[in-house]
């Protein structure tokens, strides 16, 4: 029997094929298991090895990786960047931020939309949170991710809209 998550997931690619952002966005595959997360995983290439330009996003079910989701329009990130040549801190940590979201391992689970990793020469790795009204869970979380990130790592947090940062450095 395979391990039932607590939430239904999406797993999504951006290619920088075409000028319109939105429409190089593809949802790739849902799932909604550990071992199908994995069974993903296998058959994916790894953050490191994409080219600069793409990303992968995972995030539940239903809600788009884009600012203009109604679950993202009065949201932001918590934000770190690694650059890409650390390729495997970068692989690591992504998939370990992965695993977070979809283990639950997150308090306020249900403030947390997805997770995306921005494949740049500093790649970005983001944990979008649906409100920044909600100071805090939001804090919370970000506390929480601070802890089971590597230490010393950086750790801000963003608004979508404003590109405001709300706080710089956890
Ligand atoms: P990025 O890919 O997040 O970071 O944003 P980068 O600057 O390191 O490449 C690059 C550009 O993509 C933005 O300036 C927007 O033009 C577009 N873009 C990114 N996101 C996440 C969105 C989005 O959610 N909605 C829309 N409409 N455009 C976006």
């Amino acid at each position: 029997i395979k391990h039932p998550l607590k939430n239904m997931w999406s797993f999504w690619l951006y290619t920088n094929a075409s000028k319109d952002w939105s429409e190089n966005l593809v949802e790739l595959t849902t799932f909604e298991t550990v071992e199908d997360y994995w069974s993903i995983y296998h058959h994916t290439q790894t953050p490191s090895e994409l080219p600069v330009g793409q990303d992968y996003s995972v995030f539940k079910k239903g809600i788009r990786p884009m600012w203009e989701d109604p679950a993202n329009a009065q949201g932001g990130r918590w934000l770190l960047t690694i650059d890409k040549r650390r390729a495997a801190d970068l692989d690591n940590i992504w998939l370990y931020m992965v695993l977070m979201l979809i283990g639950e391992n997150l308090p306020h689970g249900e403030e947390i939309c997805g997770v995306v990793v921005n494949v740049r020469p500093k790649c970005k790795l983001g944990v979008w949170v649906t409100n920044l009204n909600h100071k805090s869970a939001n804090l919370e979380i970000g506390r929480k991710l601070k802890e089971e990130l590597p230490t010393n790592t950086r750790l801000g947090l963003h608004s979508h809209n404003s590109k405001h940062t709300i706080i710089n450095n956890l």
